[in-house]
């Protein structure tokens, strides 16, 4: 079976979602009622822009499985399964792996003693930029170049934020826009600067429209004004626990 277009996979918030690990922002009550109004919001999003929406297996034990991405990296008909460098994530990659077997995915692992986290894995035309960060290292690195069969792979080291993503991402013409100081720019062709933090991770829902997180209001201003069309979704509790948008879903195109 070949995997069905336009597929969004997403995790709802588990009920130890407020355990969840920060690494940046400052610790503060997450709202677990409120993360999952968030959510839902997230994922009418995604179907409003033509995504089907499939629910990832809960993994309760584990506070951030919320943040999906991070699980596996889907390039054509494969989906690599990370290997989490943090032990509280290392469970979430069960529920990771049915889904993708579900969409007739071909399931590949990063295998000891590398780890990987989907968040770190940036997907262009041009390129795939992984970042070397707290969570993803160079044997992981390695191991995907060698799963995404030829695709050029180039390392990023990431100094300033948990996830390359979370610093870095593309917007619909291929073009990076991020946050200079968090990464390693030299390896990266023309970034363009985010006009605000959290407008430094999109997701391109199509063509030439993006959603981004409310608290990127002058991002979203500039995007709009360059003709992108932004959906902007409220996600103030994951971003509590270091998460954004991209982090909430694997989009199988
Ligand atoms: C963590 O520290 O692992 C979670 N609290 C946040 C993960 C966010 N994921 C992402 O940016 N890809």
């Amino acid at each position: 079976m070949s995997a069905p277009r336009r597929t969004a996979l997403v995790r709802a918030p588990g009920p130890r979602l407020a355990d969840g690990l920060v690494s940046f922002a400052e610790r503060r009550t997450v709202d677990v009622d409120l993360a999952r109004r968030q959510h839902d919001a997230y994922t009418d999003a995604l179907r409003a822009a033509g995504w089907k929406v499939r629910a990832v297996a809960s993994a309760d034990a584990c506070p951030d499985a919320v943040f999906v991405e991070d699980a596996l990296v889907v390039s054509g008909d494969v989906a690599v399964l990370g290997r989490a460098a943090a032990p509280s994530r290392a469970g979430e990659a069960a529920g990771a792996e049915r889904a993708a077997r579900d969409l007739g995915l071909r399931v590949e692992r990063i295998e000891p003693p590398g780890t990987l986290d989907g968040g770190d894995v940036l997907q262009t035309d041009r390129a795939v930029y992984v970042g070397l960060s707290t969570r993803t290292n160079e044997d992981g690195i390695c191991q995907l170049a060698r799963l995404l069969g030829g695709r050029p792979v180039v390392p990023v080291r990431v100094t300033g934020a948990l996830h390359l993503k979370s610093a870095v991402t593309a917007l619909p013409d291929g073009s990076l826009i991020g946050l200079p100081d968090a990464v390693d720019a030299t390896a990266l062709p023309c970034l363009r600067v985010a006009p605000d933090p959290a407008g430094a991770h999109l997701v391109v829902l199509g063509p030439g429209h993006v959603l981004l997180a409310a608290s990127a209001p002058r991002t979203a201003a500039r995007l709009a004004a360059d003709g992108l069309r932004v959906t902007a979704v409220d996600i103030s509790e994951f971003e509590a626990l270091d998460g954004c948008v991209t982090c909430l879903s694997v989009l199988v195109p």
